[in-house]
């Protein structure tokens, strides 16, 4: 049987596909590939060496960093540097931007935006977690790198990507040219390309959303659940409810199989809990180029104007069908988002 075409092969074979096609694109996803495979190793083997638990300290968000968190943030953070083609690191678990290799980021051209280990409150309990990565260019490439070059627009981004943990690794990413998933072969060390031209079904009858939020809810929301628990066979209803409280895990699976994912705004999440510019963001490019739809409930995710670092937002995403008929929910109801 052929060996499946690794990471490298087909990101090389694309490499004219990538804006500005000069390989330092290429390069960058090489480097935040090497850290996905370093942070799978540790992943994998969390159960066995010292490192679930606390690391005893707190991130930006309040959140009691898990050790593997800040091992992801490091490594990944680690691998930028020293790939050189990155100027700039956000990072969930830091409050501030972070400059690579030189006060101002240097001569490198990108901005990597991170959340190095997405739902890691599963750790513990084996479940799936994910890494998520965005990419900008510099605004202006002749003027030094700063904040105003993290907080574009989603819509701004020339590549998004995830790393899922877990039955396998997979790493799924675009660069704007539609989405590929490439899957960790362990006896070689390398991604190889699995899933070619990813695409969302344009229906789905998958819904993932914290049911246990529900009185906290807009109206909007609750009526579209109650939709999609309705007995309806000509709509094939009711649908089929899966949440795992890991995004990456939850996107994925409605990525594969169809389906609408929704962290609206809730009493204790009034802007909604997801990060726009590290999670949001980098999700919404990826399912839009895979064919579907992601909103705050309103406007466009990648329209949404970045205005802080560690903002949030509502999001709507997954199959276009189902997001549509959600937002409409949403506008009946004159919900205020
Ligand atoms: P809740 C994980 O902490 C995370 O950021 C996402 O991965 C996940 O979708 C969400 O929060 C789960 O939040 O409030 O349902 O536990």
């Amino acid at each position: 049987m052929n060996q499946a075409k690794t990471l490298g092969q087909f990101i090389i074979e694309k490499q004219a596909d990538l804006p500005y096609a000069k390989g330092e694109l290429s390069r960058l996803l090489r480097d935040i590939g090497i850290a996905a495979k370093i942070v799978n190793r540790e992943v994998n083997k969390a159960g066995l060496m010292d490192i679930l638990g606390h690391a005893n300290a707190v991130n930006i968000q309040g959140e009691e960093q898990q050790k593997l968190d800040v091992f992801a943030n490091e490594q990944f953070i680690s691998a930028l540097t020293s790939g050189g083609e990155c100027c700039i690191v956000a990072s969930e678990e830091n409050e501030d931007i972070i400059y690579l290799n030189s006060p101002s980021g240097g001569n490198a051209k990108y901005i990597v935006a991170i959340d190095p280990l997405d739902g890691s409150s599963n750790i513990d309990v084996n479940v799936a977690v994910g890494s998520i990565f965005s990419i900008y260019r510099k605004i202006d490439i002749n003027a030094p790198a700063g904040l105003a070059d993290v907080c574009q627009k989603g819509s701004a981004q020339v590549a998004a990507g995830y790393v899922i943990y877990g039955s396998s690794t997979m790493l799924v990413y675009t660069t704007g040219k539609g989405v590929n998933g490439v899957t960790l072969d362990p006896s070689i060390g390398e991604f190889c390309l699995s899933h070619p031209n990813m695409q969302i079904p344009v229906e789905g009858r998958i819904y993932s959303i914290n049911e246990g939020n529900y009185v906290h809810f807009p109206q909007g929301v609750k009526r579209f659940i109650k939709y999609c628990q309705e007995e309806d066979t000509a709509s094939d209803r009711p649908y089929i409810s899966r949440y795992i409280g890991s995004m990456v895990a939850d996107l994925h699976r409605n990525l594969i199989k169809g389906g609408i994912f929704i962290y609206p705004v809730t009493a204790n999440a009034p802007s909604g809990k997801l990060r726009l510019v590290y999670e949001c963001n980098p999700m919404a490019f990826i399912i839009e180029q895979a064919g579907g739809r992601a909103t705050d409930g309103k406007q466009r995710i990648l329209d949404i104007e970045v205005s802080q670092l560690h903002q949030r937002s509502p999001i709507f995403i997954g199959s276009k069908n189902m997001v549509i008929t959600a937002e409409n929910f949403m506008q009946s109801e004159n919900e205020l988002v």
